[in-house]
């Protein structure tokens, strides 16, 4: 299995999509469309490169998204360049960050896709990695609605592109999760790892630290005692990450290991955190599973959460599985269910 997995780099996204040998196979109609988005984030990465010159891809539109974050020109520009890719596949039902509501490309289409089709926005001017994120179902004869209202574990494909020193795209089509490559000589995606896995446990966190006063008492336990260091109650040392892109972290959690949490919190509109389930959390999920990680809202797995509405947020924690339950773990534990309990300002859940 492994030397399969080894003779298989270097092999193109198209030949990898169809390639015969793969556990599972992928249908067409699901090949074509992550194709599509493949050719959408080479055009998105191309402008990315070319920074200030390619126009003011972070300046304000003045027009805000229907979550109400300001939108960018490269947020807009992104959205349409995926838009247009996707018509060229058989795409039924289309969800952005950037569309108020759910669009109906080609009736006949087999698939429903769903993107974030620029995250990270507030890095686009300062040069350090964004992304595209998606998720794709099979549509539902049952209409737009049901075909994203639906657990996230019925997700046919996910990824995320990550336009950074280099350009990558995270991919899992249910049987494992695999890394691909933009080689800029050819302008291709090459696979580069057939296999990822995420180390199970590590001792590195991404968190939002200046949200510190607003995060309830699980989240805020479980940071004191990773802050406590090797002489608190986790008896050692933990190191600090905080990239504000989701793809960014989510790259390094691949590479690396560690726990990133987003969680929900007391400020007003952040009761659910500020990751959105379908096109964000739901996709980051699915390809964090099939390489051997977790992602829960605090209780349950993300995968499991049916959304209700498109644009529906969700608290956010994944990565190394060991960590990811021990987060958990702070999210069930009766004495830190209860906000602000006194009892525990000051010494943390475990004593090793
Ligand atoms: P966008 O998709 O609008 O860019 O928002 C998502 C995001 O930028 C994530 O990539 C990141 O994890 C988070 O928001 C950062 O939020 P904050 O600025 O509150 O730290």
């Amino acid at each position: 299995m492994e030397a399969l997995a080894v003779r298989r780099v270097g092999l193109t996204i198209d030949q990898f999509l169809s390639d015969g040998s793969r556990g599972g196979q992928v249908h067409l109609e699901v090949s074509e469309a992550i194709i599509a988005l493949a050719g959408a984030a080479g055009r998105i990465a191309a402008l990315v490169r070319k920074g200030p010159l390619a126009g003011a891809l972070g300046s304000d539109t003045g027009q805000n998204n229907v979550d109400g974050d300001v939108q960018k020109k490269l947020d807009v520009t992104a959205n349409e360049l995926i838009f247009d890719a996707l018509t060229e596949a058989s795409v039924r039902y289309f969800a952005s960050e950037e569309e108020e509501a759910i669009l109906t490309l080609d009736k006949k289409g087999k698939l429903a896709v769903a993107v974030d089709p620029l995250d990270g926005s507030s890095n686009i001017d300062v040069n350090i990695s964004i992304g595209t994120i998606f998720s794709i179902y099979r549509a539902s004869d049952d209409g737009a609605t049901a075909s994203f209202f639906r657990p996230g574990r019925e997700q046919v494909a996910a990824g995320y592109f990550v336009y950074g020193p280099h350009t990558a795209l995270v991919l899992t089509t249910g049987t494992g999760t695999q890394l691909f490559v933009l080689d800029p000589a050819e302008q291709k995606f090459k696979l580069a790892d057939a296999q990822l896995r995420i180390v199970p446990t590590t001792s590195e966190f991404a968190i939002n630290a200046s949200n510190y006063r607003h995060w309830l008492d699980p989240v805020r336990t479980f940071i004191d005692d990773c802050l406590g260091g090797a002489e608190g109650p986790r008896g050692r040392d933990f190191n600090m990450r905080w990239v504000a892109s989701l793809v960014a972290e989510t790259h390094r959690i691949f590479s690396r290991g560690g726990v990133f949490l987003y969680p929900a919190d007391k400020r007003g509109r952040y009761a659910n955190g500020r990751l959105r389930l379908i096109y964000e959390a739901a996709p980051i999920a699915f390809l964090v599973e099939q390489a051997g990680g977790a992602a829960i809202d605090g209780i349950d797995p993300i995968l499991e959460l049916v959304p209700s509405e498109l644009h529906q947020r969700t608290p956010l924690i994944f990565g190394s599985a060991d960590k990811v339950r021990r987060v958990q773990s702070y999210h069930t534990d009766p004495r830190f269910t209860r906000d602000a309990s006194p009892l525990f300002n000051t010494r943390g859940l475990f004593s090793a």
